[in-house]
């Protein structure tokens, strides 16, 4: 029967056969996102999950993107279409602090 198989495809944890994986996660542990600093290129996703027994979010500074209140063991994607250096933080605890740099497409022509 094909039901299992479509049933199984319906609840599979990838977003859309075409989305290629994460190209970093960031696990937030003990009230830190770790790694701090974090570059991807453009087009390219991040995940971020949650390790501790907190609800947290991952905000930011320039309100860009929000994950909005993530719970533990909770996980998060957010693929980043615009390059340049995006500051963020947790919302429920502004001591947490972090930063993604997107880079340009690998197309683009390097600047160094
Ligand atoms: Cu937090």
């Amino acid at each position: 029967m094909l039901l299992p198989f479509v049933l199984a495809a319906l609840t599979a944890p990838v977003p859309a056969a075409s989305a290629p994986a994460a190209a970093a996660t960031i696990h937030i542990e003990n009230f830190t996102f770790v790694p701090s600093t974090v570059t991807v290129r453009t087009n390219q996703s991040v995940t971020f999950v949650n390790d501790d027994d907190e609800a947290h979010t991952v905000t930011a500074k320039d309100k860009s993107f929000d994950s909005e209140g993530l719970d533990s063991q909770r996980s998060w994607t957010h693929v980043f279409t615009q390059s340049g250096t995006f500051a963020y933080f947790c919302e429920l605890h502004p001591s947490m602090k972090a930063t993604i740099v997107v880079a340009g497409a690998a197309a683009k022509p390097a600047s160094r």
